[in-house]
């Protein structure tokens, strides 16, 4: 949910035009995350108003803020509408300059310019944040900041962040010294309850940023080049975060996706950091909340040393490339993302020898989780229907009973969780609130928690005891799909890695390993049906409702496919588990409602068979989904729709069956029209409780 941007170019020419776009151009990249309003700062060619009665240093610039509600591309039209107007010059060029940017899915105020971010100090915009989260204590901060004269403006509650920085930095000019900008926000910190990344800029500090975090993610990126000209050769190779003087750009953004194009060095910011980029240099402070309260002044930042890493990305993935959207190029790539899934982790010492799975983040950990006495899946949407798909498969090979918890369910009922239990956290952004909550709450119980992931770097993959990464390559998407696919192997590869010791199911685990290295052939192979799929679509197009039914492995598939029909075709679609047809749906039934029945070949199909068989006796509007050459079996005399789909491992054949479905919702939304890959209302990375 929601973008921060930001961009310092030193020593480095650039125009204002460059600067709008680029910041136009990251908040693109972040656009898939979510968001109902934008907006931006940069520098004015004005100096600020001496009517402030302040001192603003000579370099400083008056900053000027655009915001606007909807789409980005409105505001890059309102931005370039009033450029016209005040005949602002696009051609200036910086040597230093800094810009702000964002994109907000509201929490408090409805989306509106005034509640758009940047969130100003008030006149002379002498702070301005960009906020990525939410402020709990805002009503008992704004009251005190109203008794101190200051009006607010908007209705949010990150509108008290610069003002309190105006506050604290007004209060320290005062007492004597002037502060330096991080001084200022450590102190803001230290006011501030809740969960955010934000990001500060202020004509009192020209070309300057401060940036800092608790909660939200936060990364930086730099780009350092050698030569002193404008595009010199960058480097590839720093390490550290040393003070030079070399021209250099450097980035904040909220994820990796706006940084990739620009550089591959970046810095995961940690909870509690606070990053100064001033004069080429890049320091870090760590706040010490308890140093804070206990000296009950300012804080005394410690600063820390960092090393950078490099993303292991590439700009393509972050591309539509061929395809029309997002979501269709993610669920054709399937047969390569679960291929890097699998990369490295599959071992077959050749033909007829020995077999296994090397899961190198969890290698130290095998044991404790054989000896746990349950282990508890946790996730929210797809990543929970993503375990519950691999639930019956881990309890198979374990012998460890598996629990299901919804992460905020967990939470509402503060369910039980003990120091015994091994809690495995699935979340494809690693940045889902309730499930780091969730994570929280396990970890003070004492449980070993290991995480499931796709984003390297994310709190979930920091805040874990230890974990396995899915690689399935950026989701860009706001419908989840290959990391669903990535998430079901993964947690198929923990089974075996976990039941390597049982000598009774060595050919079982042997006869997976062998489909694991065929599935993406398979997966390729299902892919097929994309124009089938499309002609159903056509047919289901005008429909209400849908539901599926599934049960054993594919109940999850009958969950998952239906959350796909909903979250971006916009049409009700529930998925059963069909053993509890006869207990309620089966009123439903009649021969308009659209049912998918999951049937491939697994224990279950003889009991599927007779709900197929209710389902024709009710008149049912049936579409089974089946094994390749059971369509006259499920569908004798053609008195249904088959959809039929390639053989594998009942564990593994999830993973296949949810493609149709897949490709069914994707069919579906372009046919009625919706956004694919930004559905109404919904956000990527769910940030907020
Ligand atoms: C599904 C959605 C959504 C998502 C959850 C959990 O298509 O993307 O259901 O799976 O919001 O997100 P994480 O997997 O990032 O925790
Ligand atoms: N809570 C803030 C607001 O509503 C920030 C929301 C966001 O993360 O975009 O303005």
């Amino acid at each position: 949910m929601c973008g921060i941007f930001a961009y310092l170019n030193y020593n480095v020419h650039r125009e204002r035009r460059y600067i709008l776009e680029l910041l136009f151009n990251g908040l693109r990249r972040l656009e898939y995350r979510g968001y109902d309003s934008a907006g931006i700062s940069i520098d004015s060619d004005s100096v600020p108003s001496a009517d402030l009665g302040r001192n603003f240093p000579a370099n400083s610039m008056n900053p000027l803020v655009f915001r606007q509600e909807g789409k980005i591309d409105q505001l890059v039209r309102s931005v370039y509408e009033e450029v016209d107007e005040t005949r602002l010059d696009l051609d200036q060029t910086f040597s230093v300059h800094t810009g702000i940017a964002h994109t907000r899915w509201a929490t408090h105020g409805p989306p509106s310019p005034r509640n758009s971010h940047p969130q100003s100090s008030g006149e002379g915009n002498e702070f301005l944040v960009v906020h990525n989260g939410i402020v709990t204590n805002y009503v008992v901060l704004k009251e005190t900041l109203v008794r101190h004269g200051f009006k607010f403006e908007s209705e949010t509650d990150t509108e008290v962040i610069p003002k309190l920085a105006k506050f604290v930095f007004d209060k320290l000019s005062e007492e004597g010294g002037r502060p330096t900008f991080s001084q200022v926000v450590l102190e803001v910190m230290r006011q501030l309850e809740g969960a955010y990344a934000l990001i500060f800029k202020s004509p009192h500090y020209p070309n300057e940023l401060v940036a800092c975090k608790r909660g939200s993610p936060l990364l930086l990126g730099l780009k350092e080049f050698k030569e002193n000209s404008d595009g010199g050769t960058p480097f590839n190779d720093v390490k550290f975060l040393t003070k030079t003087d070399n021209p250099k750009e450097l980035f904040l953004s909220s994820d990796a996706n706006a940084l990739i194009e620009h550089t591959k060095q970046v810095l995961v910011i940690e909870d509690d950091e606070v990053v100064h980029l001033k004069d080429g240099g890049i320091s870090i402070l760590k706040f010490d909340s308890d140093n804070a309260k206990a000296t009950g002044g300012l804080p005394r930042p410690a600063s820390v040393q960092r090393a950078l890493s490099i993303l292991e990305m590439e700009v393509e993935q972050i591309k539509k490339g061929n395809y029309e959207h997002y979501m269709q190029k993610e669920i054709h790539e399937q047969p390569e993302s679960l291929k890097t899934t699998m990369s490295g982790r599959l071992i077959q010492e050749g033909p007829g020898k020995v077999k296994g799975i090397l899961l190198g983040g969890l290698k130290d950990y095998l044991k404790t989780i054989r000896r746990s006495r349950r282990i508890v899946f946790i996730g929210c949407g797809t990543s929970y229907n993503a375990a519950l798909a691999a639930r019956p498969f881990v309890e198979e090979l374990s012998g460890v009973p598996v629990s299901m918890e919804i992460a905020s369910d967990l939470l509402d009922r503060q369910g039980p969780i003990y120091r015994e239990d091994t809690a495995v956290f699935v979340s494809q952004s690693g940045e889902t609130a309730d499930t780091l909550l969730a994570l929280d709450y396990a970890k003070k119980n004492g449980a070993l928690c290991v995480g499931i992931t796709n984003t390297v770097g994310s709190a979930l993959a920091r805040n874990t005891h230890c974990g396995i990464h899915i690689n399935a390559g950026a989701e860009i998407g706001v419908a989840s799909t290959k990391a669903y696919t990535s998430q079901i192997v993964v947690m198929t590869m923990l089974a075996l890695a976990v039941g390597d010791d049982s000598i009774s199911s060595k050919s079982r685990r042997e006869a997976i390993i062998d489909n694991l290295f065929d599935l993406p052939n398979k997966v390729r192979e299902v892919l097929q049906l994309d124009d089938e799929m499309k002609d159903l679509a056509k047919l289901l197009m005008d429909e209400q409702s849908l539901l599926m039914f599934g049960r054993g492995y594919n109940y999850a598939t009958a969950l998952e496919g239906a959350l796909k029909v909903k979250e971006v075709a916009l049409m009700h679609s529930e998925g059963m588990l069909a053993g509890e047809m006869k207990h309620g749906p089966l009123a439903l039934v009649d021969e308009t409602l659209p049912i998918v029945v999951i049937a491939t070949r697994d224990a279950c199909f003889s009991k599927q068979q007779s709900v197929i068989q209710q389902l024709h006796a009710r008149k049912g509007r049936l579409i089974v989904m089946c094994t390749k050459g059971d369509a006259s079996v499920v569908c004798p005399g053609g008195s249904c729709r088959a959809i039929e789909v390639p053989a594998v491992e009942d564990c593994l054949q999830p993973v296949i069956n949810i493609i149709p479905l897949q490709l069914l919702a994707y069919h579906l939304t372009v046919l009625r029209g919706f956004d694919v890959d930004q559905p109404r209302n919904l956000a990527k990375s769910v940030t907020t409780q």
